[in-house]
């Protein structure tokens, strides 16, 4: 079953960008950017939020609407037709593997699920989806954790990950975050490589009243060198930096981030004290692959987990617990600013079988 299973698991390829030539680092001139010209994606203004704790609940729950809807209709078209049998936990590990948990937490959910039933005797499907949801939030609790920012300050964050994950909108978002927890932010536009990509930054630091800073040598590594410098200058709580995508197969792109990461750490000994790598929900099992490769070549310290709210395969944070448990810091629930929460296992849990 598995075997006919595997050739389901989606490995969608990442659209291949043209690389300028590393030019020789000039003497960078710092410069808050403030260009009003349009990014490529522009950062989507935020709608006004409800305040308290059901407008946080309810934002994750209504991120992951498209697996809900699409777990909820499987689940109880597998209701109509079936009693709680073998055949019936065959469709079902079908139905959460094609939400992309993946093949050992599939495993494991339906181990426990089995369990579960026989204990309690249940028959109807409310009861199934609770201990749906008990069990995948188990599978999911160790890799919650949130982001401690201790007093090594500059916090540098290093935010990488493949083209078009939603890097460059995670920093706009967290720079809010973190502000509002009353820290101080600078951002560095360690994405030499596209020209919008400066633009599209500015815009999220103009929008968060932060610094935002660039230079025109295309050296992302003396661009986040200065920002780091400038940081410690103005004693500014956190810097976060920016870098170009890049697919875990471009080497000699792997290799320029591990340089980027050893000149922060020439800068400041600590840093970089976070390794953020952006994954995209819609990427589904190959979001493994990217988390393996960036893992080996950077170690990787924390995730944040973007569009979940354009896809159905919401179970992926499952398969990267059990295939390669990593700390899940956010997750992204949307383009606007305020579309950035903290993972909560229980909580994504619920919002997946309500
Ligand atoms: N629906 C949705 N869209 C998102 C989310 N996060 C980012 N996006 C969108 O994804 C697109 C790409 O986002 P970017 O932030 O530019 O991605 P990036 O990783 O910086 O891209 P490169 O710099 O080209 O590698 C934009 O249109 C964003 O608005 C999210 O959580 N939900
Ligand atoms: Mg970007």
């Amino acid at each position: 079953m598995f075997e006919f299973l595997k050739k389901l698991v989606s490995n969608p390829k990442a659209t291949k960008k043209k690389v300028k030539p590393a030019a020789t680092p000039k003497k960078p001139k710092l410069k808050a950017t403030k260009k009003k010209v349009k990014p490529a994606a522009t950062p989507k203004k935020p709608k006004k939020e409800k305040k308290g704790f059901f407008s946080f609940t309810e934002k994750i729950k209504k991120g992951l609407t498209k697996t809900r809807e699409n777990l909820s209709t499987q689940l109880t078209d597998l209701f109509k037709n079936k009693k709680i049998d073998e055949v019936f936990f065959e469709e079902l590990e079908t139905i959460l593997l094609t939400a992309d948990v993946g093949i050992k937490a599939t495993e494991i959910l339906i181990q426990q699920v089995k369990l579960k039933v026989k204990e309690e005797n249940v028959q109807d499907e409310s009861k199934l989806k609770a201990i749906l949801k008990n069990c995948l939030a188990e599978i999911l609790i160790p890799i919650e954790s949130s982001l401690k920012i201790n007093n090594n300050s500059p916090f540098v964050i290093m935010v990488v990950g493949v083209n078009g994950t939603g890097k460059t909108t995670t920093i706009g978002k967290l720079t809010k975050f973190f502000q509002n927890k009353g820290k101080t932010v600078l951002i560095a536009a360690g994405d030499t490589f596209r020209a919008a990509a400066t633009e599209q930054l500015s815009i999220w630091g103009e929008r968060n009243n932060v610094a935002v800073i660039s230079h025109e040598t295309a050296d992302p590594s003396s661009v986040i060198f200065d920002a780091v410098n400038s940081a410690k200058a103005k004693n500014i709580d956190i810097v976060i930096a920016d870098t170009a995508g890049r697919l875990p197969t471009q080497k000699h792109l792997i290799d320029e981030i591990t340089k980027i990461k050893r000149v922060i750490t020439k800068c400041h000994a600590k840093a970089p004290q976070e390794i953020l790598l952006v994954l995209d929900a819609n990427t589904g099992q190959n979001a493994i692959t990217q988390l393996k490769t960036f893992n080996e070549a950077l170690g990787i310290t924390g995730l944040v987990m973007t569009k979940l709210d354009g896809t159905a395969k919401g179970g992926v944070l499952a398969a990267i617990a059990k295939e390669s448990p990593t700390p899940v810091r956010f997750i992204g629930v949307g383009e606007g600013i305020d579309d950035l929460k903290e993972f909560k296992a229980k909580e994504y849990a619920e919002a997946m079988f309500e």
